[in-house]
């Protein structure tokens, strides 16, 4: 839909989820609406970043399983750590798929016991409404924290499937359990004029098109301006050759004033 969506601030106070509460009281004392994707192998490299771009981020969004050399106490417990001085979200990208059974127990436990640390989390709606459910179910079982999940209602790679009649399906399962189903990861604004989703945006790039394997990009103001509430630029800040900090300032200074143009 076009409706405009309102301040991050008035969001802030009004959003049936409790994490989603607290992830626009960041982005307000932060001004910050980046989301920054630390696609690495090391964990050296993962913590370094995280270290140096924290400020200017609301949000790390990782994949764990691509790190060669991770343990739970070299990377879980100093990325939390992170997360309190810097102040932002932890986002394991994980893309859970299966029946709400088996992905309660991959959200809990193996090496990586995502639900203890990881305060985002995202889903295929594929499955249908059991893997919410099964999710819900291991957070609750597990902490008392603030834990929220994204639904992929669109993709930003090439081909994607989830379009049209998906899309409105997956909006559809997430209006089951807004407390803990606050967005989506999609490339537009989602849902009715009066339901407030978080939209986390993919695919956002401001040099390059396209990575020759299907990834698409757009910019942060065709994002933003679509209805994203936060971009996610990986290799846009810290792919090969790129001035890590200065491409964060660069992204984050173009989120906002996207957001402030929006607002008018
Ligand atoms: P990059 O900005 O380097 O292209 O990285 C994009 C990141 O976002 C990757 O970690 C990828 O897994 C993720 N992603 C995506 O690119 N498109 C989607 O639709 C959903 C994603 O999670």
């Amino acid at each position: 839909s076009n409706i405009t969506p309102k301040s991050y601030e008035s969001r802030m106070a009004t959003h049936p989820s409790p994490l989603a509460r607290r992830l626009f009281k960041i982005m307000v004392e932060k001004q910050t609406n980046l989301c920054v994707s630390l696609d690495v192998y090391s964990k050296a490299e993962l913590l370094q970043l995280v270290d140096t771009l924290g400020p200017y981020v609301c949000v790390f969004k990782t994949h764990v399983d691509i790190v060669d050399d991770f343990s739970y106490e070299s990377v879980v417990e100093p990325l939390v750590a992170l997360s309190k001085k810097h102040n932002f979200l932890i986002f394991e990208d994980r893309k859970f798929a299966d029946i709400g059974s088996t992905v309660k127990s991959q959200y809990t436990s193996g090496i990586y016991k995502i639900v203890r640390w990881s305060h985002i989390t995202n889903a295929h709606a594929l499955p249908g409404p059991g893997i919410i459910d099964g999710l819900y179910a291991g957070a609750k079982e597990v902490t008392d924290d603030e834990r929220g999940l994204l639904l992929l209602a669109e993709m930003s790679s090439k081909g994607s499937l989830a379009t049209g009649e998906y899309t409105d399906k997956t909006v559809a399962l997430a209006r089951g359990n807004t407390e803990f189903t606050f967005g989506f990861i999609a490339q537009n604004r989602l849902g009715e004029p009066d339901e407030d989703f978080v939209i986390m945006t993919p695919g956002v790039g401001l040099d390059a098109k396209s990575d020759g394997l299907g990834q698409q990009y757009r910019t942060v103001d065709e994002a933003v301006s679509g209805g994203s509430d936060i971009v996610i630029v990986g290799r846009g800040i810290i792919g090969k050759g790129r001035d890590p900090i200065a491409e964060a300032k660069r992204y984050r200074d173009a989120g906002w004033a996207s957001y402030l143009a929006r607002l008018k």
